[in-house]
């Protein structure tokens, strides 16, 4: 098969939810020297654009989004150590979670795979989590960085409701808030007070690392 033909089989069969085929193109596209960044944002990226293209224009329904991104996480499983793989130094902590009422955790994942990568330790708390479980997480885990990613607009509201709750609690100002998801906007990050914004996930990599950088030559010796 050409590269060409395994990324529109990725492509095609991510679309209709066709998990074992996208698994087996995952494997024979590292087997036939294609990079993982390219099957990821070349063929897999695209193809859940498409479903919630398809999705929004009434096509798709919720099962077929299901499915579709089954089929994505199955691909990511496998690219996930070579995506992650850069021997990086420990460059600081980060503790992760898609905010309370949503349940997508594609992105977020991506996210935390290229986190891992440029040498950051993330500690993950899933999906639909609650203000008081970023709160427990970062005493917890005293990272440097907390991530609320957030996938619909009606979930968004609740970047506000986390720094609210990290300011009751008074650790606002111990950790740097950066928030993201598809429908997140710069100007909605300045508005709800959060440190950082990145539209995807090499754009989060980098501006943790440049966030962190600053608060620590910020803070004297
Ligand atoms: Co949903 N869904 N979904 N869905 N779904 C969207 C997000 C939607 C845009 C589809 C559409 O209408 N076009 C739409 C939201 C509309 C809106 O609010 N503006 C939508 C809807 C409406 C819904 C439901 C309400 C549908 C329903 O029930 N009627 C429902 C809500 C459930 C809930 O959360 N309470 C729902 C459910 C689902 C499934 C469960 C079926 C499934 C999710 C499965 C899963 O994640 N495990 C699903 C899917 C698959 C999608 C689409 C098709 C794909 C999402 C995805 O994984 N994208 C999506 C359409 C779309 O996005 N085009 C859609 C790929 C991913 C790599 O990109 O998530 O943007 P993204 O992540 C990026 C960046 O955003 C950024 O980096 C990532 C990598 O580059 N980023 C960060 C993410 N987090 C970051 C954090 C950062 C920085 C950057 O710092 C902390």
């Amino acid at each position: 098969m050409t590269h060409e033909e395994i990324l529109k089989g990725l492509y095609d069969n991510t679309l209709i939810g066709n998990a074992p085929e996208v698994k087996d193109l995952t494997n024979a596209g590292l087997a036939e020297g294609l990079e993982p960044e390219s099957m990821l944002y070349d063929a897999l990226i695209p193809s859940l654009e498409e479903v919630g293209a398809r999705f929004e224009r009434g096509d798709f329904f919720v099962p077929e989004m299901l499915i579709a991104a089954r089929a994505m996480q199955g691909a990511l499983d496998i690219l996930r150590p070579l995506l992650a793989e850069t021997g990086a130094q420990q460059v600081g902590t980060y503790v992760m979670g898609t905010v309370k009422g949503d349940v997508h955790d594609i992105g977020k994942n991506l996210v935390n795979i290229m986190l891992e990568g440029a040498g950051f330790t993330v500690h993950d708390l899933g999906v639909n989590v609650a203000p008081e479980k970023f709160i427990d997480a970062i005493n917890e885990h005293k990272p440097d960085i907390v991530g609320f990613s957030a996938f619909l607009t009606t979930t968004m509201p609740m970047f506000k409701a986390n720094i609210n709750a990290l300011e009751k609690a008074g650790i606002r100002d111990d950790v740097i808030v950066m928030v993201g998801g598809a429908p997140v906007t710069q100007e909605y990050a300045d508005r709800v007070g959060a440190d950082g914004y990145a539209a995807d996930a090499s754009t989060a990599v980098r501006l943790a690392k440049e966030l962190i950088a600053r608060r620590r030559s910020a803070v004297p010796a």
